[in-house]
């Protein structure tokens, strides 16, 4: 297990230095953020994103994300352009040494909370989803943006792309989909760098838009798209683990045998009645995911990949960036570490 951290770059609060403070800490996990979705990142950008990461004496293996364009995953024409502009990216990331690079696929909005400070018992806030208010939001208004959504279209865009879509069930987007993978794979393989796909947050369709890489059955179906190692996932437990349907033990067990996670991102989330769902700190006990058990797997199966602590709460005061601020995730390193040196020193564990 290779600890890592999300980094958002020079405006990042969260600096290089106060992460490589963090025990065990091994790989910035970053990008270049202000390159349009589309176009191929400049190599000198690149170059000089792994040297800033290499002074401040940590790894730059991981990127998160490339982002796919939104006519790759509609399948209009276009996409084939877009598509070679990411296999120029993936071809210079690794030659930057990148190792693994995470996406998802996605329509049109990335994660989705529906409020991101919720003021939790503890006096901490917390991102949450209530499907009550869920309901009540309609994206198309303009009146809201979440931090994992793209916040340059237009009203009437938007609008658009949603009629788009209207022609995009399913079936279509698995479709593209592996369009996209017959593309990408073969040259990431070339290059060997892995590619980790992200579930769907959460994984269920949302105003109307189809998802697919959400349940079981479905990151089955991924797999087979293209069965090559380098054609594997980014799990991270707290976008599948928010819903009932999926048991995350079983499905860390089954990938982490298959050798096709790279990427975890280890994140406690707790299920509320009504299919509502609020994340909480790592520890266990505050939410719905056994992290022992699920560290025991990754453990048990000798995961070698990129571990991160995701989303953390805001605590002791610390404001910034919804879910990625310094301590919680720190804390969050720093449990997960626990876990990990007690499975390593614990003789028989692999044994079981
Ligand atoms: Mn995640």
């Amino acid at each position: 297990m290779k600890l890592s951290f999300r980094w958002y770059g020079k405006d990042d609060p969260v600096t290089l230095d106060y992460i490589r403070q963090i025990p065990n800490m091994n790989s910035i996990v970053t990008a270049v953020y202000d390159v349009p979705v589309g176009q191929v990142w400049p190599q000198e950008r690149i170059d000089a994103l792994k040297a800033e990461v290499e002074a401040a004496g940590l790894a730059f293996d991981v990127i998160e994300s490339v982002p796919v364009h939104e006519d790759i995953k509609l399948g209009l024409p276009t996409r084939d352009t877009y598509l070679e502009n990411y296999c120029e990216t993936v071809r210079r990331l690794a030659k930057a040494g990148v190792k693994c690079i995470c996406y998802n696929f996605m329509p049109v909005f990335d994660w989705t909370r529906t409020q991101l400070d919720r003021l939790l018992q503890d006096g901490s806030t917390a991102l949450v989803y209530y499907k009550e208010q869920l309901e009540k939001m309609d994206p198309l208004s303009g009146e809201y943006a979440l931090p994992g959504w793209d916040a340059s279209y237009q009203k009437e865009e938007l609008r658009h792309i949603f009629q788009l879509y209207s022609q995009v069930d399913e079936g279509k987007l698995w479709e593209n989909l592996e369009y996209f993978l017959k593309k990408v794979i073969p040259v990431a393989a070339e290059c060997g760098v892995n590619m980790a796909i992200h579930p769907d947050d959460p994984p269920w369709n949302i105003f109307g838009l189809p998802r697919i890489i959400t349940n079981e059955q479905n990151l089955d179906r991924f797999l087979k798209l293209v069965d090559d190692p380098h054609n594997g996932l980014t799990f991270c437990t707290g976008s599948l683990g928010c819903a009932q349907f999926n048991d995350i033990p079983n499905m860390v067990e089954k990938y982490s045998a298959m050798g096709r996670i790279h990427f975890m991102h280890m994140r406690n989330v707790k299920i509320l009645d009504d299919g509502s769902f609020e994340e909480s700190a790592h520890y266990s006990a505050c939410g719905s995911l056994d992290m022992v058990e699920i560290m025991r797997i990754l453990h048990h199966n000798h995961f070698d990949g990129y571990l991160r602590p995701d989303h953390g709460r805001m605590i002791w005061g610390e404001t910034g960036r919804a879910g990625y601020g310094l301590y919680d995730r720190a804390l969050g390193a720093s449990y997960l570490n626990g876990i990990w040196e007690t499975l390593e020193k614990t003789q028989d564990t692999r044994q079981k």
